[in-house]
């Protein structure tokens, strides 16, 4: 058996979280054979929310749930963490502007940034999904100055998952038969679905489809889809998009096929002259835990002016959150000893966490 790797994840009591743990418990998204130790994080208010998803779990008996330990302080919540979920944000309420949400969160996004840098596994992967998520694994990553930028990523495979989604509902083909579709840019309405190099049964889409129906159609299908399901449920995507969380862990960890390749925002390293520094969504392969940007795709003006509109909304968001954002300093990558704190030892990696966060449910207050 091998060894508990430990989850942190916040919004744990959120609707996408709801269809998440469940997953992450059966092995979905490292593997069938990795046991995992839950750090479910939450705000006070949400605590006793939790503590019943936590209850649930407990009732699956799910063999690679190895123990949940439940957390209403970031710092404690992190502590060892292998891989962070930061799911749980300040929704945009009514009336509210892009930016009055991204300068809502930000500051959120600031101080977690700064506790994975001290409390987290020095190897850790981060995935943001909270919104603005580009602009806000941005503001993490560059609060964490002893971790790599390459540590940090935002979640844009839903955008990967619905363009092959609709793609396959729209030629009649299995979603698993498409292959190289590339989301580029934010998450958020100016993100860019390209399909230029995407095939069909190996061969390109955009002989298989209208070139129009893919200009003026299925983009904005795509970039308002999100809009278009909270229209008709009243609320957000949930259970696509924790499916869409899976998918981008489970290939970040395990590798993408060798024949396909996925979408990521990560940091831009300058790459299809995209503005270096930005966490922008890019075409990736992944392979031994790391991803690289695929390189040398060509690029049309079609394609050109879309990828740059939504590099000029991250460049402006990242202006609005400039003074979350230290300068970046040369890395240490020295390993900073993680804190121990007086409790039990859940299992022999050192780390403690307080008693009362086990769970063991008549316990947990
Ligand atoms: P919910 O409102 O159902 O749940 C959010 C949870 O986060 C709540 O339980 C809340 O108590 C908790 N929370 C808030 N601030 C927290 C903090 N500082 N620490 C810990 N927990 C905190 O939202 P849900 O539908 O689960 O969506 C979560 C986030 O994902 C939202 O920001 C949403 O906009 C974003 N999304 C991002 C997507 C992406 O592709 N990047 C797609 C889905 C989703 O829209």
């Amino acid at each position: 058996m091998k060894r508990p790797v430990r989850i942190a994840i916040t919004g744990a009591a959120g609707s996408i979280s709801h269809s998440l743990l469940f997953k992450i418990a059966t092995g979905e998204m490292i593997g069938r054979d990795q046991p995992v130790i839950l750090q479910l994080i939450e705000i006070p208010q949400a605590m006793e929310a939790l503590r019943g998803i936590a209850m649930e779990l407990e009732d699956c008996a799910f063999p690679l749930l190895h123990s949940i330990s439940l957390h209403d302080d970031f710092e404690e919540g992190v502590l060892g963490a292998h891989y962070v979920l930061l799911i749980g944000a300040k929704p945009r309420g009514p009336n509210m502007e892009r930016n009055e949400l991204i300068a809502t969160n930000a500051p959120i996004f600031a101080r977690q940034g700064q506790a994975i840098n001290k409390f987290a596994n020095r190897d850790v992967k981060v995935l943001v999904v909270g919104n603005p998520a580009n602009t806000n694994a941005l503001i993490a990553s560059r609060n964490s100055p002893d971790l790599s930028p390459a540590q940090f990523t935002a979640l844009t495979r839903l955008d990967h998952n619905r363009t092959l989604g609709i793609l396959a509902n729209h030629t009649g083909a299995n979603p698993k038969d498409i292959r190289r579709v590339a989301v580029w840019g934010n998450h958020s309405s100016t993100q860019f679905s390209d399909l230029h190099h995407a095939t069909i049964y190996g061969s390109p889409v955009l002989q298989q489809v209208d070139e129009n129906w893919y200009r003026e159609t299925f983009i904005g299908k795509i970039q308002s889809r999100g809009a278009a399901i909270i229209a008709a449920r009243g609320h957000s995507s949930a259970a696509s998009a924790a499916q869409a969380i899976i998918h981008h862990m489970h290939d970040w960890i395990n590798g993408t096929p060798e024949s396909d390749w996925t979408s990521m925002g990560i940091v831009s390293d300058g790459s299809y002259g995209i503005a270096k520094g930005i966490f922008y969504s890019f075409p990736v392969r992944c392979d031994y835990g790391r991803y690289q940007i695929v390189q040398g795709l060509e690029i049309q003006d079609f394609a050109r002016e879309k990828m740059t509109i939504s590099q000029n909304e991250l460049l402006s968001e990242m202006e609005t959150v400039a003074e979350l954002l230290p300068r970046e300093t040369e890395k240490s990558h020295q390993n900073l000893s993680v804190c121990l704190r007086s409790g039990t030892t859940l299992y022999d990696d050192g780390i403690s966490l307080p008693d009362k966060h086990y769970l063991q449910t008549d316990r947990v207050r």
